[in-house]
């Protein structure tokens, strides 16, 4: 099939220079700075997040490169002396966020910085690559900055890596786990049922609280988590401060282990921007080290991830998170099973089986949605919901990986179906949270902060018009890898 732009593409790309998308996406961004650091959205999250503001960065590294340097700086500037790198830095005076900082109790229980106030989970590291694309995207003027910033940041992203592949991964494999559902950053994706129903609690130790999150929303509750599984997550935090936040205890003792493709999809991409920003900076002397974080994720993503253990045997979409608690993968089928196309660890010669997936009707890709995007889980299985947050609906930033991961392996006809598919739902329903994959409808916050800027990437990014103008490019062709 050659890869022309359709008509239908091409008036796309028009719209987009056209009804000045990226002017309103930036004007998110804009609205969501607070002058330290940009909000997710002004319905619903009041702090800094910290895979939101690697996101973030990314679509103001395109104009703003002092402000994306910011973002980065603040976010750095709260991580822990182990290197953790928390999942929330928070806002002292904002209250409509529960739970709040001093629920984590952080500062009195580990050494952090004092001037922060954080949480004590992780979320993917996805930040070297943010802090790659302020350096690819900088503007005129600001080099030397962007050079100095490196500098700082690179130890401090060194130290980030550290921590996950040490307290992150006693076992050495080069895979992340996790101990919440919220350090992976598919909060509720149906994964976490099983791990989360089989945590034994007395009834009166499962916290009572105020749903804020849906109050914010208007009372939309059939969009969010139910009470009883929210009130698991935070019974888990509990749990967590009980053993002091203490990662040897952690792995030790914590009832919920989980070894995640999320994060570790991450890392191993974020290992490959760490190396590229050590030669820019001119400082070689942790690429051993990184290439052997790296080596270790290539050598037992398959064994720890497929039931099989074999990437030779992979069928169809088995590639799950391992339980390692229970000492079993978990079965469901989700986007999570096809996101390893981003990190570039599948061969070449077993990425159709992955692809076939992308491809899918169970995974919109058959003209069976509003947009060809992909859903967060598979659209046949009894567990999916459209409108509910990670159980269904479409996220712009999971596309935005896939979108990568399919053109470095050279699917750019359905990468480009991803990217005007985004479009289309931004222009139906605005910057949104998420998307309901039938509808188009827009869901959760609205000014969503890494909805309009990856968005701002997709279509500023001039590498993305390349090759599609070309006739003779096939999807999946070597020639063009
Ligand atoms: C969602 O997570 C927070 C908890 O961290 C929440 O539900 O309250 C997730 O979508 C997460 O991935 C995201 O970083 C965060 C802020 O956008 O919201």
């Amino acid at each position: 099939m050659a890869v022309l732009i359709s008509g239908e593409d091409n008036r796309r790309q028009q719209s987009v220079k056209s009804n000045g998308i990226i002017q309103k996406a930036k004007a998110v961004l804009d609205a969501n700075w607070n002058g330290r650091f940009t909000i997710p959205s002004p319905v619903l999250y009041p702090h800094q997040w910290s895979w939101d503001s690697a996101f973030i960065a990314i679509g103001n590294s395109y104009a703003d490169t002092s402000r994306a340097v910011r973002e980065m700086k603040h976010l750095f500037s709260a991580q822990w002396e182990n290197g953790m790198v928390p999942h929330i830095v928070f806002n002292e005076t904002a209250k409509s966020y529960y739970p709040a900082g001093d629920f984590y109790g952080v500062r009195e229980l580990r050494t952090t910085k004092d001037d922060y106030i954080t949480s004590c989970l992780i979320q993917p590291p996805v930040h070297a690559i943010a802090a790659y694309y302020i350096y690819k995207n900088a503007q005129e003027g600001q080099r030397e900055r962007v050079l100095e910033f490196l500098r700082w940041i690179y130890p401090k992203l060194l130290d980030f890596h550290r921590y996950l592949t040490t307290y992150r991964d006693p076992e050495g494999t080069g895979l992340v786990t996790v101990f919440h559902p919220w350090e992976s950053g598919l909060d509720n994706l149906p994964v976490w049922d099983e791990p989360l129903a089989r945590l034994k609690i007395e009834k009166s130790k499962i916290p009572k609280f105020p749903r804020l999150d849906i109050k914010a929303l208007g009372g939309a509750k059939e969009t969010r988590e139910r009470d009883e599984t929210y009130g698991r997550l935070i019974y888990l935090i509990n749990r967590m401060k009980e053993l002091r936040y203490d990662e040897e205890k952690l792995n030790r003792d914590f009832p919920f282990k989980v070894k995640d493709i999320m994060c570790s999809c991450a890392m191993y991409v974020a290992n490959k921007h760490l190396l590229m920003i050590g030669e820019i900076i001119q400082d070689d002397k942790n690429s051993d080290i990184i290439r052997q974080w790296m080596r270790k994720t290539e050598f037992n993503f398959f064994k720890y991830f497929t039931p099989t253990g074999k990437v030779d045997t992979l069928e169809a979409d088995d590639l799950y998170n391992y339980d390692l608690r229970k000492e079993d993968w978990i079965r469901r089928r989700t986007v999570l099973s096809l996101l390893p196309v981003y990190s570039g660890i599948i061969p070449r010669e077993k990425i159709d089986v992955v692809v076939n997936w992308i491809n899918h009707s169970h995974y919109c890709g058959a003209g069976n949605c509003f947009a060809p995007v992909l859903p967060s889980t598979d659209l046949d299985e009894s567990y999916f919901i459209p409108q509910n947050y990670w159980r269904g609906p479409v996220w712009i930033n999971i596309n935005w990986m896939i979108y990568y991961g399919l053109r470095n392996y050279g699917f750019y006809h359905r990468a480009e179906e991803i990217r005007q598919g985004i479009l289309k739902l931004v222009e139906k329903s605005g910057f949104r949270e998420y998307f309901n994959p039938f509808t188009g409808e827009g869901l959760g916050g609205t000014n969503f902060g890494w909805t309009a800027s990856l968005v701002i990437d997709l279509f500023s990014n001039a590498d993305n018009d390349k090759p599609l103008n070309r006739t003779d490019v096939k999807d999946g062709a070597d020639e063009y890898k």
